[in-house]
């Protein structure tokens, strides 16, 4: 069709562009990585959301080529930065169906294996909010993944399919703490529960812990008394353009 036409022509002509917002600690105020976030930005300036399009890529498999698009321009533009900095983790969100077969596996051998960001600097992030079909498949795959030294993350935790179950099957390295429970987690009793529990699971099952969402100075405060360490948010820094980044990581230093 004319609209496919367009999307490839647009992921042909670099039209599609990580972003990246900080992931910083939050006990010592210190850059420790930064999340790949997707943008659409087109010939006439405008950014475009996942929103907008990424159920498309992901129905029409595009997305196969356009996540490995972003490992590459990511792996160039933090590399120059962070590479060999093995406390600094640039993180990578893939959808559901890469955890089907050992594609990407080989993607991010062939794109990393002789970059300046080594393995052990990787996190893949599977959210829990779309289920994965064959259970069985994606373990192998984040084995095969977690043998060579990156890191795979569950992400929007606590609202989706996976539950205790997942974090069981699937023998992930790091949670994160959906929004949803850092909205409230300074006045609501319930959410601080919550978080209190995911961060109790956390440390028994060996995993670390992200928090997202962060916006305000007093959930900084109590996320540091239940003992999380990281964290993500509007507070630090919104999703932004390499440069901007770039300024940004030379700020925090
Ligand atoms: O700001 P935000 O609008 O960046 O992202 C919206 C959603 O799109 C999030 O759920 C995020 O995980 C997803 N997303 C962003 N970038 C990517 C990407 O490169 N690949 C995949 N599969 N999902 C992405
Ligand atoms: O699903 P995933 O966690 O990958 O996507 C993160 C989404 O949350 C992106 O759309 C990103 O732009 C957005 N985001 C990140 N930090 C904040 C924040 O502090 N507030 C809000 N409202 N959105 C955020
Ligand atoms: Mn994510
Ligand atoms: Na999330």
């Amino acid at each position: 069709s004319e609209a496919n036409d367009e999307f490839i022509a647009a992921i042909s002509n670099g039209e599609f562009i990580p972003f990246y917002q900080p992931v910083m600690d939050i006990e010592s105020l210190r850059l420790r990585g930064c999340e790949v976030l997707m943008r659409w930005r087109r010939p006439n300036g405008t950014i475009v959301s996942p929103g907008q399009f990424m159920a498309y890529a992901e129905n029409n498999g595009h997305i196969f080529d356009m996540t490995r698009h972003m490992m590459r321009v990511s792996c160039e533009e933090v590399g120059k930065l962070y590479g060999e900095n093995p406390d600094f983790k640039l993180s990578i969100n893939l959808f559901a169906g890469h955890f089907q077969d050992r594609e990407v596996v080989a993607d991010i051998k062939s794109i990393f294996e002789n970059s300046n960001i080594s393995f052990q600097q990787i996190v893949v992030e599977v959210t829990e909010r779309h289920p994965l079909e064959d259970m069985e498949q994606a373990r192998k795959i984040m084995a095969e993944l977690q043998a060579l030294g990156v890191r795979i993350a569950l992400d929007d935790v606590g609202t989706g399919h996976g539950g205790m179950a997942y974090l069981q099957k699937l023998g992930v390295d790091i949670i994160k703490i959906d929004k949803m429970f850092i909205d409230t987690i300074s006045s609501d009793d319930n959410s601080t529960t919550i978080v209190d529990s995911m961060v109790e699971l956390a440390d028994n099952l060996g995993m670390g812990i992200i928090a997202e969402g962060v916006e305000q100075e007093e959930q900084i405060e109590r996320l540091l008394e239940l003992g999380v360490t990281a964290a993500q948010g509007y507070y630090f820094a919104k999703p932004m353009p390499a440069n901007e980044f770039i300024e940004f990581a030379a700020r925090t230093e």
